[in-house]
């Protein structure tokens, strides 16, 4: 199946330059309902705990022993937290209070109620979700909202109460998660054409900053360590429908249209400003059909996010490690497929420092397999051999060896590539055959998509 070729950038379409001078347009507050917030995966996980945090001034009566209470920084101001119980005997948290004016005080706010859901059959878990909260937080001297919503699960309903007695870590019997339900939209003007612009706040501290820390990095499979993108996102197009997979994070340069652009949210005049880069530009050679990428700099963190558009790409002479793209394709029949890669420790830096270089990502791509055995010993394995199990992870690495996290059929329907059964947007999971050397075939089945 070679579907993601690696072309070089060919095609330079006519679209109208952004203006060489710094351009500055309003930012709207936009909010989300819920559906729409979990697209946009703003979410947190604050540290619950049963007791109060300090400087709170006022605490309403609470029907619980033990209350939970959790902080939220958005901005200058500490939003606090508390769960309660609607009753002494049971045992979900189904009241919440949050300091929506961020007075300190939970007496002056009204108790949220949550609903509770429990899977039928499974008496020890159950979610509970609360309504969609408007907040204010500071900003300097600027007061601004914030939508967010509160859920919670609970591992284990019926261990709660010990957890909660012998001071163990809430987090074993449950997770409680704000997640936010705002962003901030921009529209620019470039002659006929409006770039839309949506920025969310993914790590939810009512702030836009782009990070200057080394993005982590995750362990995929042996010898293969990623990078796993993650900070606030920007969402770019010629119109404002975008979905979940048109994310990507965030830096301090943008580059969009033809333009490099130094971009600064100012929440607090409610203003975008994107500022040209013209000095010490290198051309970028990269596949036409790459439509997202996000790199990042070394010495210092830099994070440059890269919507291509059919635009040639120029960036500042720096070195430049992948962090993320996307490759968005059609197939011989027109169906339209989507490919999303991280970028991998070992991957070769794109380097534009003694002038321009070429970023070569998609196909051919490349697949393994890593077998992980869980009975080590060798006696076992000669001796017991139908007691032995193993895990097979099936990765896939693109021409330059980032690491692909997503391959999607995203529309159409007449593509001769086989589908998986019961997800049609998946290509079929792979098939396995385990066999000894002498060809006995020991097990075969399909992979699984994780
Ligand atoms: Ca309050
Ligand atoms: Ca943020």
């Amino acid at each position: 199946m070679r579907l993601f070729r690696c072309w070089w950038l060919a095609a330079v379409l006519a679209l109208p330059a952004l203006p060489s001078f710094a351009l500055e347009v309003p930012l709207t507050y936009v909010t989300r309902d819920v559906n729409q917030g979990r697209f946009f995966y703003a979410r947190q996980r604050p540290d619950w705990s049963t007791s109060p945090m300090e400087g709170i001034t006022s605490l309403p009566k609470f029907n619980a022993a033990k209350p939970m209470f959790a902080t939220l920084t958005l901005g200058d101001t500490t939003i606090l937290m508390a769960l309660d119980r609607p009753s002494a005997d049971e045992k979900a948290y189904t009241k919440l209070y949050i300091d929506r004016n961020g007075n300190r005080d939970l007496t002056d706010d009204p108790v949220i109620e949550g609903e509770i859901t429990r899977p039928e059959g499974n008496a020890t878990f159950a979610q509970v979700n609360f309504p969609v909260v408007d907040v204010e937080y500071t900003l300097g001297e600027k007061t601004l909202p914030y939508r967010m919503r509160v859920f919670l699960y609970f591992q284990n309903l019926t261990m709660l109460d010990a957890t909660l007695a012998s001071d163990q870590r809430i987090e074993n019997a449950m997770y409680g998660y704000a997640e936010g339900l705002c962003d901030y939209e921009a529209k620019i003007p470039v002659g006929d054409t409006t770039w839309n612009l949506a920025f969310v706040d993914q790590n939810m501290d009512g702030r836009f900053v782009p990070t200057t820390q080394r993005p982590p990095e995750y362990q995929q499979a042996k010898g293969i360590t990623a990078y796993y993108p993650t900070g606030d996102q920007v969402f770019v197009g010629a119109n404002d429908q975008w979905d979940y997979n048109d994310r990507q994070v965030l830096g301090e340069l943008l580059a969009v249209a033809g333009g490099v652009f130094k971009v600064g949210l100012d929440l607090k005049a409610d203003k975008l400003t994107m500022e040209p880069i013209e000095e010490g530009l290198v051309t970028v050679g990269l596949p036409d059909n790459v439509e997202r990428l996000t790199l990042f700099s070394e010495n210092p963190i830099r994070i440059v996010s890269v919507y291509c558009a059919g635009k040639p790409l120029a960036l500042p002479g720096d070195a430049y490690r992948l962090l993320e793209y996307q490759i968005r394709q059609k197939d011989e029949q027109g169906d339209m497929w989507r490919l999303e890669a991280n970028g991998t420790t070992d991957m070769k830096p794109l380097d534009l420092k003694s002038g321009e270089a070429s970023l070569a990502v998609g196909e051919p791509i490349q697949m393994k397999v890593d077998a992980q055995a869980s009975n080590r010993s060798v006696v076992g394995v000669l001796f017991n051999r139908e007691k032995v199990t193993a895990s097979l992870d099936f990765v896939m690495r693109d021409c330059s060896g980032a690491l692909i996290t997503d391959l999607a059929h995203e529309s159409g329907n007449k593509t001769k590539i086989k589908l998986a059964k019961e997800n049609p947007q998946r290509p079929k999971e792979p098939a396995y055959v385990v066999a000894l050397t002498d060809g006995e075939v020991l097990t075969q089945g399909d992979f699984r998509y994780g």
